[in-house]
């Protein structure tokens, strides 16, 4: 074990100088056993890939690209197992699965304590902003784990270095963040005895997450700072948000004009592929869409020129492989093509040739599968018939790579101020009802609508048929306090703006009755948000309807797209009977919230009232 004069040694030798960080350090050190501790930062990843091919912990994908496997029990982000802990129980809402902070430090100390004998503890010092950023004093946190892997994915999604430590306006300003893998084989994941506990202790600003090294579970800047904490200190400070929502640039070239959106989805609704969508060839000559993030941004209102601004706090992409393909997400593929550095997990891997696969990358897996192992390791030519169509990915098998790998990368992501917010959109995957994009421009409505997203149940999930699976502003697993509260929060943050952005549902998976898709979705979904933003700038009108406003069939440029006229008279319309189901589901779903504010009672029955006229 390693002994606290050591780890001052190491201390120095990294100039980690903040007195805060370092007593933390010690303390975690001495309570977790750990062998030994290192300090990183972006500067060691070449030396820390080498040390982890060598041990086996990665293995190589062809010219500097990397794969890995996790154990088979821990390739998911575990909800049942998360839980956000405070001394105050009324941060208790319907999804944060809140404990008490005295209940859940010691049991995760325990848990902790030797846990990382014979290892080393990384301490990796990162900044979940662009440097300089406003909201930088709540984006700074000091990670320490006990596995070299969460490392290098560390360094791929945040800024890592001590200099983002150093020197801090209040040296306690930091989010202390404890990763400490444990025996993954023996704690029983899924089971009754599950040992898992990934813990946000927010009104303490610490994260304590044991029993993984699955990225969704260890890679404590990007979800549980980056969104739950994040969430719960933008509401104590009063100052900004934290969502989970992608953040795109489009640029208009004949007027020079830049616009950004930013927008939450639910899992499996096309967050990825919409953040790094390109222009349709079309469209091209005239917009430019670039990427800021395709999975979190903060919101907070700059006082200067009193605009909604928001920046992604990450550094990189943590991506769902499976259907990435050049038709779905041409530059997600280039973003992890030979010399990006990207690392793979769980995807297929061929250790002869150093091919990686996945499903829905062709069509067909390799014709030839000598060589191939699926995401555990086995052979797929030794797969029984039974074996046989099981997939050779894991479903939820990741890349990672780094935002300036991305093609069409915003050329300011870097930029300290972060970007003017002129949209705030949500997405559902919904096979009717809702339309292809209906706007609203009222405040109490866009959040009303964030806050009755969801997204159809479907055979993986619970569910009944044409009843959604509500995520409230694709925040669910992320809720850090009540949902009363944070809506509260949502209309003092966005309402203080002075010029406000306009908000939109959007839904690109309407179906026909023979289950056919209706719009084809991808680089044409450009289409609606041009529309939303010329309806901002008053250049069209639309045709307004009880749930918002719609496009005209006239006013969307469909140059170009194959669509039947009377797909897209379905996609452009109401169904007032289906809309008045959904709001009783929507009534019973915001009555388990504590604290709603009256403003989205009022907007529900506005809402409702609006859809009993259409129907009169
Ligand atoms: C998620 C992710 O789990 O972004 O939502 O990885
Ligand atoms: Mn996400």
């Amino acid at each position: 074990m390693v002994d606290a004069a050591d780890v001052d040694k190491v201390l120095n030798r990294a100039g980690l100088t903040n007195l805060r960080v370092r007593e933390y350090v010690n303390y975690w050190a001495e309570l977790t056993g750990a062998d030994g501790v290192e300090v990183v930062s972006a500067a060691d990843d070449a030396r820390l890939i080498q040390e982890a091919l060598d041990a086996g912990e990665l293995l190589p994908a062809g010219e500097g690209r990397f794969y890995s496997r996790s154990f088979h029990k821990d390739t998911a982000r575990s909800e049942e197992r998360t839980v956000v802990a405070s001394s105050d129980v009324e941060d208790r809402g319907v999804y944060n699965n809140w404990h008490h902070s005295a209940e859940m430090k010691p049991l995760l100390e325990q848990r902790m304590r030797g846990a990382s004998a014979r290892k080393t503890m990384y301490v990796i010092p990162y900044l979940m902003a662009p440097p300089g950023n406003e909201l930088a004093p709540y984006a700074t946190g000091v990670q320490v784990t006990d596995a070299r892997t969460v490392v290098l994915h560390m360094n791929r999604m945040s800024r890592v270095g001590v200099e983002f430590l150093n020197d801090l306006e209040d040296p306690n300003q930091f989010v202390r963040a404890v990763h400490v893998t444990g025996d993954l084989p023996n704690l029983g994941q899924g089971t009754p005895e599950d040992q898992r506990y990934f813990v946000t202790v927010a009104d303490e600003r610490t994260i304590l997450h044991f029993g993984s090294s699955y990225g969704g579970n260890a890679l404590l800047g990007k979800i549980a700072h980056g969104l739950r904490q994040a969430a719960y200190d933008g509401w104590a400070s009063k100052k900004f948000l934290g969502e989970q929502y992608m953040l795109i640039g489009i640029h208009d070239k004949e007027t020079g004009k830049d616009y950004h959106i930013c927008g939450g989805f639910p899992s499996a609704s096309g967050k990825t592929n919409l953040a790094m969508m390109l222009a349709p060839d079309v469209l091209g000559e005239r917009y430019h869409v670039s990427f800021y993030g395709d999975d979190i941004a903060w919101l907070w209102v700059n006082e200067e020129d009193g605009k909604l601004y928001g920046m992604n706090p990450e550094y990189g992409v943590f991506g769902v492989a499976k259907d990435t393909n050049e038709t779905t997400n041409p530059t997600a593929l280039a973003s992890v093509d030979p010399g990006t550095k990207a690392i793979f997990t769980n995807i297929a891997y061929n250790p002869d040739t150093q091919e990686v696969w996945w499903e829905g990358r062709t069509p067909e897996p390799p014709a030839d599968n000598t060589g191939w192992l699926d995401w555990k390791g086995n052979p797929i030519a030794d797969r029984s018939p039974e074996q046989a169509n099981e997939p050779w990915a894991h479903p939820n098998s990741r890349f990672t790579t780094t935002l300036d790998n991305v093609p069409n990368i915003a050329q300011d992501y870097n930029a300290p101020a972060g970007v003017p917010i002129d949209a705030i959109i949500f997405g559902g995957r919904t096979r009717d009802r809702e339309p292809l994009i209906r706007a609203i421009t009222d405040l109490a409505e866009g959040v009303y609508d964030g806050l009755t997203l969801g997204a159809e149940a479907t055979a993986a999930a619970e569910g009944k048929e044409g009843v959604l699976r509500y995520d409230p502003m694709s925040n669910r697993p992320f809720m850090a306090y009540g949902e009363g509260d944070y809506a509260r929060h949502y209309l003092d943050i966005v309402g203080a703006a002075k010029d406000q952005p306009i908000f939109a549902h959007v839904n690109w998976f309407q179906r026909g009755d023979d289950g056919r898709f209706l719009w084809p979705g991808y680089r044409d979904n450009l289409r609606p948000l041009l529309w939303l933003l010329q309806l901002k700038n008053g250049e069209v009108k639309g045709r307004e309807t009880a749930v918002g406003i719609i496009p005209t069939k006239e006013e969307l440029n469909l140059e170009g797209v194959d669509i039947t006229p009377e797909d897209l008279e379905t996609i452009l319309s109401i169904d007032v009977p289906r809309w008045k189901q959904e709001m009783t589901y929507r009534a019973e779903h915001l009555a388990q919230f504590d604290n709603l504010p009256e403003e989205i009672w009022e907007a529900h029955r506005r809402v409702s009232a609006a859809l009993d006229d259409a129907s009169n």
